[in-house]
């Protein structure tokens, strides 16, 4: 493996991994969060609880001896890796990432390492990662596993659960050598190329020991992308904290995670779903700033997407086939965020994304020095007046006003280099 440091030592950010460039050009993934706690729905001993339902062991108090048996009823006879993919797939998302593990400790893939899988635990005795990384990549969809690698409450020696385990008899680095690097070597070996490794909350590591993680699960897959959350400031590309934009564009591979309502894992009583409109202007807010975003959906305990993300989803695919070219493969945009909306950009063409249209039809571009060639409408091709008075574009929309979209996109063509970001226009 000659030359691997190369590859993807990002500590100097600097360096990027060989195989980011995909990432980086894919601009929506799809997280998706499915374990036992789907199965408990947001409730337990007849109490809700709300906020993120793959915490209900931890929030409940839920003694491993209880929790295991939530494994007897855990039969997602409903689940279809080729609906999954395929809603994927209409939604034009890009690459998917599932909980190979969450903090609960319970695999969703058939481990060796322990009993306490989706195999050897449930009625339903299926593997359904095997059938859902074929799915993926029939469909072209970059496929990848989130994995938390320090949290697990199962396990006498892993991270977090302090109602069942005396925290100062623990010993991290039995967890580590004992389940999550062994676990983490199947999922990187039975699976085909991943895409990606979603690490999640680190703890109990130096930065020598993650690196030296790091360093040990490479090597079986040196194409696989591992996000910044293992830790100490390594990884391929750098995520935001749950639910963040940044403000500004960043550079490099990034990515802001959202849930699709308010929580990750499904609980029944969580109706708060983005509707299109949110989702793609999330999606155009995001790619202005130069990153990916990961929208989450927590399938139910039966393998069920719920309704409303199978249907936003869909409509933010309808979306995506008329204006995809305004965010795939885009860069941030150099003009920052306007009343209007939000930028994005090609060699030669900025994308204006407008998400309230002025009442008189009169969209102001400030700071827009370089010469227009040419301004249209991306979805009909239809060509837009417009004048330049020294620094400032004003381009007539009127013309757009009988669409109704979310996020209506303006194509301005131009000659000469492509500016920078220009924070004050
Ligand atoms: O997997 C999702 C979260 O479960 C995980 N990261 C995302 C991707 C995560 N782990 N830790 N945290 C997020 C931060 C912890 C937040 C908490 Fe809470 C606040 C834990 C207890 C209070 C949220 C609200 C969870 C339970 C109540």
């Amino acid at each position: 493996q000659q030359g691997m440091e190369e590859m993807w030592d990002q500590s100097s950010s600097a360096k990027q991994h060989s195989n980011i460039r995909w990432f980086r050009e894919a601009k929506f993934g799809l997280f998706i969060h499915w374990g036992l706690y789907s199965r408990l729905a947001g409730t337990w001993d007849g109490k809700n609880y709300y906020g993120s339902g793959e915490w209900i062991m931890n929030q409940a108090k839920i003694p491993v001896s209880r929790y295991r048996k939530v494994a007897e009823s855990f039969n997602p006879v409903n689940f279809n890796a080729d609906e999954w993919a395929q809603l994927a797939k209409d939604a034009g998302i890009k690459y998917m990432v599932i909980t190979a593990k969450h903090h609960e400790g319970f695999s969703m893939f058939d481990s060796k390492v322990t009993d306490f899988d989706i195999v050897d635990a449930t009625p339903y005795k299926k593997d359904p990662m095997k059938a859902l990384a074929a799915a993926t990549r029939k469909r072209g969809i970059q496929f990848g596993f989130y994995y938390s690698q320090f949290q697990d409450w199962y396990e006498p020696n892993g991270g977090r659960n302090t109602w069942d385990f005396d925290e100062s008899k623990k010993d991290y680095q039995q967890y580590y050598r004992q389940k999550a690097i062994p676990q983490l070597k199947e999922l990187l070996t039975n699976y085909g190329p991943l895409g990606i490794v979603w690490f999640d909350t680190p703890g109990g590591m130096t930065r020598e020991q993650t690196q030296a993680f790091i360093d040990e699960l490479r090597v079986l897959q040196p194409q696989s992308l591992f996000s910044s959350r293992v830790g100490q400031g390594l990884g391929d590309y750098k995520d935001f904290g749950d639910s963040e934009v940044p403000p500004v564009p960043i550079e490099g591979a990034w990515e802001s995670i959202y849930t699709h309502n308010d929580s990750w894992g499904y609980i029944a009583h969580d109706m708060n779903f983005k509707s299109s409109h949110e989702i793609i202007r999330l999606l155009s807010n995001v790619a202005s700033k130069g990153g990916n975003l990961m929208l989450n959906v927590g399938p139910d305990g039966k393998g069920n997407i719920p309704y409303y993300s199978i249907k936003y989803l869909k409509e933010t695919g309808a979306w995506l086939q008329k204006n995809g070219e305004s965010i795939y493969a885009s860069t941030a945009g150099w003009i920052p965020a306007q009343p209007w909306g939000v930028t994005t950009a090609k060699p030669g063409r900025l994308f204006l994304h407008i998400w309230e249209q002025p009442g008189n039809g009169q969209l102001l571009v400030p700071g827009f020095a370089n010469r227009v060639t040419r301004v249209y409408a991306l979805t009909d091709k239809k060509v837009l007046s417009y004048n330049q008075n020294g620094s400032d574009l004003v381009v007539n929309t009127t013309a757009l006003r009988s669409e109704h979209t979310p996020d209506k996109v303006v194509v301005v063509e131009y000659s000469g280099t492509t500016p920078a970001y220009n924070a004050t226009a």
